[in-house]
Parts: C-alpha cells; sequence; structure tokens
C-alpha cells in the first residue's frame, strides 16, 4: 500500500501528520530532499503550534519527479531521523500542493499573484541564482534573458518570479516576502540585488521597492540524497511505501530575518530563531559547517572514500579541520553573541561523524565552483586582509584542485558534477599538468577567484605547496603527515 490519506489509519498513530490539509499561503520553489526534511517539517510544527494558513505549494523548478511522487501520495511525505542509535519516523503534512515549473509556468504564475500566496520561500541551489559566485553580480545567460524579453513561459527561477510579481502587482495582491533558502552568502542581501536589479528596467522597478521584502536565514541540517534504503526504513516504520521518504540528522536549526509584511507562521514556536540580522549565523554556518564539509568531502573523494563520516575517520583529517577552524575560520569572523566558533567547530565535527547518514562525499563535492566563495574563499580573503596565510584553507582549495583533475588516488574517475565543468576542463587541458600549472589554470577561473586572491603570490605558494603533496603522496598520507 503507498501513503496516501487514506491509508492514514494504517500509519502508527505517533508518525501521522500534526495537522489537518492546510489552505496555502506559502509557495516553495525547490522541493528536494533539503526543503522537505526542514522548512516543511518546521511550517508544519508552527502551524500545529500557532495556526494560521501556512500550508506551502511546493514547485520543482526542473525534475518532475518529485511532484508525481507526491501528487500520487495527497502530498504526504515522511522524513526519518537518524541518530546513532536509532531513528524515528514522522510524516509531514504541510503540504497544499505540487507544480512543476516546467509544465505548468502560468499556474505558478497566476499563484505569485495570488492573495493568499504571502512567502515564497527558495531552495534552488547555488546555480539556481544565476548570479556570479565571487561577487553576487547578475549573470544574465541566454536563458534568462529570453525569459526576461519574451513573453515564452519563464524557464529560469529568476524569469519565474519576476514575471510572477508583475502578474502580483497587476491583480494587486498586496506584499510578500521572497526567502532564500539557500547557503548563499548573506543570501537575503543576494535575492534583493538580483530581484532588484532584475525589474530595474520594467514597470515593476517601485512596486517591488515597496512591496517585496527579502528576508536573509541561516538553514541548518544535515540531508544526503535518499536512497533505496532510505525508502525501505520509512516503509518499515509506516507499514505503507513513500516513494517522496527522506531521512535526516537529528540536529535541526533555523536563523530567519523577521521581515514578513504579510505575515508568517509562528516559526519561533517550532524552534526557529527570529532575529534582526542572521548574518553572523549565516558567516558562522557557511564557513565552519559548509566549509569543513566540503573539505571533508574533497580528500575524502579524493582518498577513496563513500562517506563524509568514513573520510572524517582518516588519520590526519579531524586535526586538520580543528586547526581550519581554529587557526583560519575563528579569526575570520564575528560570531553571533555568545557563540564560540571553536566549540560550534566541534558539534559540527560531532555531527559529519554519525555513521548512520551515509552522506556521500560526491554529493557535499558537486558544485565546488558555487560554494567555494562563500565557505572558503571569504575566509581566505579575510585572513589576507589581516596578513596571515591561512594555510588550512588553502589546503581545501588544493584539495578541490586535486578533485576537479577527475582521478582519484587509487586512480579511479571522480565525477565533475558543476556548472563550470567545461571550462574547468578546458582550462586544465591547456595548461602544463604540474602543480603551478593546474593553479595557475584554476585560479584564473574569474566568476570564482576574486582578482585579490588570484594574483596573491603567497597564497598561490601555499596552494601549490599543498597541491605537490597531495599529487605525490596521496590525501591520505599528506593528512597522516599533517
Ligand atoms: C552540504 C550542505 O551538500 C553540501 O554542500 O555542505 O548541503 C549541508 O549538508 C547543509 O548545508 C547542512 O545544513
Amino acid at each position: 500500500m503507498e501513503l496516501t490519506r487514506s491509508a492514514l489509519p494504517g500509519v502508527p498513530a505517533g508518525c501521522r501528520p500534526r495537522i489537518a490539509p492546510p489552505a496555502p499561503g506559502i509557495v516553495h520553489l525547490g522541493m528536494g530532499a533539503f526543503h522537505r526534511a526542514h522548512q516543511a517539517v518546521f511550517t508544519e510544527d508552527a502551524m500545529a503550534a500557532g495556526g494560521g494558513d501556512w500550508g506551502i505549494v511546493g514547485v520543482a523548478p526542473r525534475s518532475r519527479e518529485v511532484v508525481d511522487a507526491l501528487r500520487a501520495q495527497d502530498g504526504l511525505f515522511s522524513v526519518t531521523t537518524l541518530g546513532p542509535d536509532g531513528s524515528s519516523t514522522r510524516v509531514v503534512g504541510s503540504s497544499a500542493g505540487q507544480l512543476h515549473a516546467a509544465a505548468d509556468p502560468d499556474v505558478v504564475v497566476a499563484l505569485l499573484a495570488d492573495p493568499a500566496i504571502r512567502i515564497v520561500t527558495l531552495t534552488v541551489t547555488e546555480k539556481g541564482y544565476k548570479l556570479d559566485p565571487a561577487t553576487g553580480r547578475l549573470l544574465l545567460d541566454d536563458e534568462l534573458r529570453a525569459d526576461l524579453e519574451t513573453g515564452r513561459s519563464p524557464r529560469t527561477v529568476p524569469g519565474l518570479l519576476i514575471r510572477g510579481l508583475g502578474a502580483r502587482r497587476r491583480a494587486d495582491a498586496g506584499p510578500i516576502a521572497l526567502m532564500s533558502c539557500d547557503n548563499l552568502p548573506a543570501n537575503g542581501h543576494r535575492m534583493r540585488g538580483l530581484i532588484t536589479t532584475l525589474a530595474a528596467a520594467t514597470a515593476i522597478s517601485d512596486w517591488v521597492r515597496e512591496n517585496v521584502t527579502f528576508p536573509g536565514t541561516m538553514v541548518d541540517r544535515i540531508v544526503p540524497a535518499s536512497t533505496a534504503e532510505t525508502l525501505a526504513v520509512a516503509a518499515r516504520a509506516l507499514g505503507v511505501r513513500d516513494r517522496a521518504a527522506v531521512s535526516a540528522e537529528p540536529y535541526s536549526a533555523w536563523v530567519i530575518e523577521d521581515d514578513f509584511p504579510a505575515g508568517r507562521p509562528t516559526w519561533e514556536l517550532a524552534g526557529a530563531v527570529l532575529t534582526g540580522d542572521p548574518r553572523p549565523w549565516e558567516s558562522l554556518k557557511l564557513r565552519t559547517l559548509n566549509g569543513v564539509h566540503s573539505a571533508i568531502a574533497y580528500l575524502g573523494a579524493v582518498a577513496g572514500h563513500e562517506t563524509i563520516a568514513a573520510a572524517l575517520a582518516m588519520p590526519g583529517l579531524e586535526g586538520a579541520m580543528r586547526r581550519f577552524i581554529a587557526e583560519d575560520i575563528a579569526p575570520s569572523l564575528v560570531p553571533p553573541p555568545g557563540v564560540d566558533t571553536v566549540a560550534y567547530g566541534e558539534e559540527v565535527l560531532a555531527r559529519f561523524a554519525n555513521p548512520a547518514m551515509g552522506h556521500r562525499t560526491v554529493q557535499v563535492a558537486m558544485d565546488g565552483t558555487q560554494k567555494l566563495p562563500q565557505r572558503v574563499l571569504h575566509t581566505i580573503q579575510n585572513r589576507r586582509e589581516a596578513g596571515a596565510v591561512p594555510r588550512w584553507a588553502a589546503l581545501v582549495v588544493a584539495a578541490w584542485m586535486r578533485f576537479v583533475q577527475g582521478v582519484a588516488d587509487d586512480g579511479s574517475p571522480l565525477p565533475l558534477d558543476d556548472p563550470l565543468a567545461d571550462r574547468i576542463r578546458a582550462r586544465l587541458a591547456a595548461s602544463p599538468a604540474t602543480p603551478d600549472g593546474v593553479v595557475e589554470a584554476l585560479l584564473g577561473l574569474d566568476t570564482v577567484f576574486h582578482p585579490a586572491l588570484a594574483e596573491d603570490a603567497e597564497l598561490r605558494a601555499a596552494l601549490v605547496e599543498w597541491l605537490t603533496a597531495l599529487e605525490k603522496h596521496g590525501a591520505a598520507a599528506t593528512l597522516a603527515g599533517v
């Protein structure tokens, strides 16, 4: 039997949704596993505790698989929390509809112009915003240009939002908040820059300024891609099959800038922190959790480790990460009041060691060009401005440079899943295959490396030194030797 509303009486009572089917109030773009295990859960708990019509209409920008699965299940799906000593599963009931942007673009636009919708949230990954990762400036590619300049149904996320906001203004449907829940630096600020830049030359510019807010947010929960095992665990717990099941770690956090002109769910009753300024939380999380995550992913994948937990157990890696946190990251930022970066880092390392997660190194390694700036390069920039050479951060960049060459230490292939994969391959092919040549080739990716970094001789020397070690001795021996 499948998970549907009519199957719920057969599901153990403790696993059933905590609310009756809600009326829609939020549109969410990007229905991946992370959204289902994070915002969908917080929002259900907020409605259970504080009421309100904040059902989430999920919009899948690209793949329709999840839309089909959820439609067949009346919008229901389960989240299994994987602790080191056991798991628990709950069915989440905050969904209020599913749309496939490519198939139903006009329905999505009409929804954005519906006064019932007062918040749009997004998890479309870093590359979905069409912003230069190094500077945050708009990268107007052909797809987005066509969305803006022709009457065709929008195919990009920014194109869809601009069309929807135009329709909302015409419908006089009232103010709205657009909240990026992706791991971008100062995501509220970047979202505002994106929309106001696109709106600047149009008739909606003034309306946007007066009616649209862009709350910044820090989102945090480790949610690996679902596997056959994820579905099997959910089916065992529920007694029915759930094709949209996800699993996640026990930890979950959400810090939200409280700037919602048409109201919001009582997320604070679900454990979220509502604040005037989430940016200290964002930098702490991006540089520490995500920076260390990427480090483990690149070094681990090159050394042949399948999962983050297995990679972290490599001799020397945990020690190197502690020094990365204490010597490079901590002095690069001002943490939120009362938080100590090193102590936060210890918590993060313990979360990564959770063996139940099965989080694959190559999943975290993907899209490196979109992730490195906010995760590692901002730390480096900050330390270089203070006159220091951030040795451990340089190791992470060198590990990425080793990874993108596509071959692990044991000779097996490594996937290069990155929007700049072609540029990376072309630059590598045109340079000598020496550490100097590779560093030179990759520092030339100007949408990733700010000129101040690309032209920094001391940083370059540190990168060449690490890359030489990684190529000569392999990742495992390099780490064992530090
Ligand atoms: C990870 C993140 O895949 C990745 O790049 O670093 O998805 C990470 O698991 C989350 O940001 C945790 O909150």
